[in-house]
């Protein structure tokens, strides 16, 4: 089976190698040149755990980046589904774009799968019409991506995954090339189906980190320790509070559910509501940080840094991260003195690339991201406010 995955971003890249080491022959594409370049010059785009001896292995098993899709039995589309920022909806126009391409080089016949995200319908609203203008006649699939960063080899071999499909023929044969490297239950189902359940995972988890920070608010409040009420209320054999934070970030969770706000925009207010407190908590943090300064007679903002760039621990992903949240909501907070051990060139106004220089020039420091860098640092002299309960320094300020 030759396939040919189509976006080698954060998902393509690692499902890619995963499909060439485990005997596919596997092509790549990615309409940015430089990605393809490094690739087939031996560097591997991202830091994630086991990617780079995954890397080695596609290697040897002969896979090869492109900027343009090639001919293939199977396509698997992992390109990015943004949402338009004022009405909610959908932006298909990268996962139609990618469709486009394929079909150009396609044999009649191919499977067509998509991986990237989409909002519920969204195949057969955006995708089928351009499948079946075209005489090639895909047979198209719907297998949602559902690897988390961080873990993301481990859980592309061991999570359960969702194949839908309009037959059960197609279903299966998809399923066989699955099968090579995921050892977790493999599901079928319709395509529509299979892009809901998807949309539903991601807003599941948004509500539930929603709950964890309005508990964190309520607890602050009754001057309670938030975390020592979550730690006693989950004894409870059926009940298991996620933990608050300074807001939601990532491309996934923060995302998907508007998905579903923007289309039923009736009958989601406990969706909605859950994403307006998740998407409030870095206001919630600046407030916070106000406050702290005033208590220790800190009276400029650029003496204020903020540790932590990424939307969460031990990944160099900072799409949607709560620090970038809270610089774009809140003008004064540009004042402030940025650092994040993952992101290694400067990105943005006032970050700071070195620990020492950063820590040197800052009297409070604020942890957004909990980085596992963080446990062998001396934040000794500081004020500081640990947002993620991350560190058990006494005088530290929580959410
Ligand atoms: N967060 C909290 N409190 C928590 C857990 C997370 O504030 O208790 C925050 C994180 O700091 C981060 C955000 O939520 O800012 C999202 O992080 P995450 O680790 O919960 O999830 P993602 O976005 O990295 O990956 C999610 C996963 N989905 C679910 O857990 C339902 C992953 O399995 C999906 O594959 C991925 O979205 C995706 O691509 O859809």
């Amino acid at each position: 089976m030759k396939i040919n995955v189509i976006g080698l971003g954060y998902i393509g890249l690692p499902t890619s190698l995963i499909l060439a080491a485990n005997g596919n022959t596997v092509v790549g594409t990615d309409t940015n040149q430089e990605i393809v370049n490094k690739l087939n010059n031996n560097i591997v785009t991202f830091e994630e755990g086991g990617l780079g001896d995954l890397f080695l292995e596609a290697s040897k098993s002969g896979f090869t980046a492109e900027t343009h899709p090639v001919k293939a039995d199977m396509y698997i589309i992992t390109v990015p589904t943004p949402y338009m920022k004022e009405s909610k909806l959908i932006d298909p126009k990268y996962v139609q774009s990618a469709v486009r391409q394929v079909l150009e080089v396609m044999n009649a016949g191919a499977i067509l799968v998509i991986e990237s995200t989409v909002s519920p319908g969204t195949i057969d609203k955006y995708i089928r019409p351009i499948v079946l203008e075209s005489n090639k006649s895909p047979e198209l699939v719907h297998a949602p991506e559902r690897i988390l960063p961080g873990a993301m080899i481990s859980e592309l071999i061991n999570n359960s995954r969702t194949i839908g499909a309009d037959s059960q023929e197609v279903a299966e044969k998809v399923k066989r090339v699955y099968e090579t490297f995921c050892k977790g239950e493999i599901v079928l189902t319709d395509i529509r189906t299979a892009e809901m359940s998807k949309v539903v995972e991601n807003t599941y988890r948004d509500i539930n980190i929603a709950f964890a920070n309005e508990l964190a608010q309520v607890c602050r409040e009754a001057g309670l320790d938030v975390y020592e009420v979550i730690r006693i209320a989950n004894k409870h054999p059926r009940v298991n509070i996620l933990q608050p934070g300074p807001g939601v970030g990532g491309h996934c969770i923060s995302v998907d559910p508007w998905f579903l706000v923007g289309d039923y925009p009736e009958s989601t207010k406990l969706i909605h509501q859950a994403r307006r407190t998740n998407d409030s908590m870095p206001n919630y943090v600046f407030d916070r940080i106000v406050e702290i300064m005033k208590e220790n007679n800190i009276t400029e903002f650029s003496k204020v840094g903020i540790y932590g760039l990424t939307y969460k621990e031990n990944v160099d992903d900072m799409r949607e991260s709560p620090t970038l949240q809270l610089l774009e909501n809140i003008p004064q907070s540009k004042e402030f003195i940025i650092y994040d051990p993952l992101i290694i060139e400067k990105k943005i106004a006032n970050q700071e690339l070195d620990f020492s220089n950063f820590i040197k020039s800052v009297e409070l420091v604020v942890i957004m991201v909990n980085h596992d860098q963080l446990k062998n640092q001396s934040l000794e002299g500081k004020v500081v406010f640990d947002t993620k309960n991350s560190i058990t320094l006494p005088n530290t300020y929580k959410l």
